[in-house]
């Protein structure tokens, strides 16, 4: 599964600069019936399969002699705290992570209880299994390393960055079926344009994320702009 998405775009170029290393294990390989059981029947009865606590306490105790350093253990499950940018620039500080990925029904309790450090969700909605929920955390760190993504800029610049949504943008050509590229972008008044990008953020976050507003870090400009945009979308 990990295949495909770790071989490209950001994630590859992180790899090959040797900003980041990967590497995958299998829980089957660290089980020792002849069938290689990572799953059993919950106790108390119940539909479906639980994650063995064995093979993630051996996967994770041999990670852990294997780098002799610090490492954060993660748990992918939906019932742990939301995976934010913010959460992403607290992780990118670690120097390893080990994430666990689950299949079936969840994992035995005790892997919580006792061998993870933090259990994060990408969002509020149920997958197959923790894979791929592992290579959006991965993704969004890799960009986060220096040098990976080439210009520095574009995450500072980044939505979310500030925790407000991006600006609209555009590209030529100025005008295609009649729809035409906002006048003041073509102007080339630099001053112009940066205080109608921060403004337009300012309004698409106030109409599709009022939630994120709360939480941004606002300039007193900003504020006073906000006020303003509120009164005008009042009218
Ligand atoms: N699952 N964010 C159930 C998720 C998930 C999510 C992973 C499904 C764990 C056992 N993981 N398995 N949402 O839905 O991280």
């Amino acid at each position: 599964m990990f295949k495909g998405p770790f071989e490209e775009s950001t994630i590859k170029r992180a790899q090959e600069k040797d900003f980041l290393k990967i590497h995958l294990h299998n829980l089957r390989d660290f089980t020792t019936d002849r069938h290689r059981t990572v799953d059993d029947t919950p106790f108390g009865g119940g539909a479906g399969m639980v994650m063995k606590v064995e093979p993630i306490y051996k996967a994770i105790n041999h990670i852990k002699e294997e780098i002799k350093e610090k490492v954060k253990v993660i748990l992918l499950s939906p019932q742990g705290k939301t995976f934010t940018q913010e959460v992403a620039f607290e992780l990118i500080k670690e120097k390893n992570l080990i994430l666990i990925c689950g299949r079936y029904e969840g994992v035995d309790e005790r892997v919580r209880e006792h061998l993870v450090d933090e259990e994060l969700s990408i969002g509020d909605y149920v997958l197959s299994g923790g894979e791929i929920a592992a290579m959006v955390v991965v993704d969004a760190l890799a960009r986060l390393i220096p040098g990976v993504v080439g210009d520095e800029r574009s995450i500072k610049e980044d939505s979310f960055y500030r925790g407000l949504l991006d600006y609209p943008q555009y590209t030529r050509p100025a005008e295609f079926k009649g729809w035409k590229v906002p006048e003041i972008l073509r102007s080339g008044n630099h001053r112009k344009i940066e205080t109608w990008r921060r403004k337009k953020m300012l309004e698409k976050t106030l109409l599709r994320r009022p939630d994120l507003l709360k939480k941004a870090k606002l300039t007193s400009e900003e504020k006073k702009w906000l006020e303003e945009i509120r009164k005008k979308l009042k009218k």
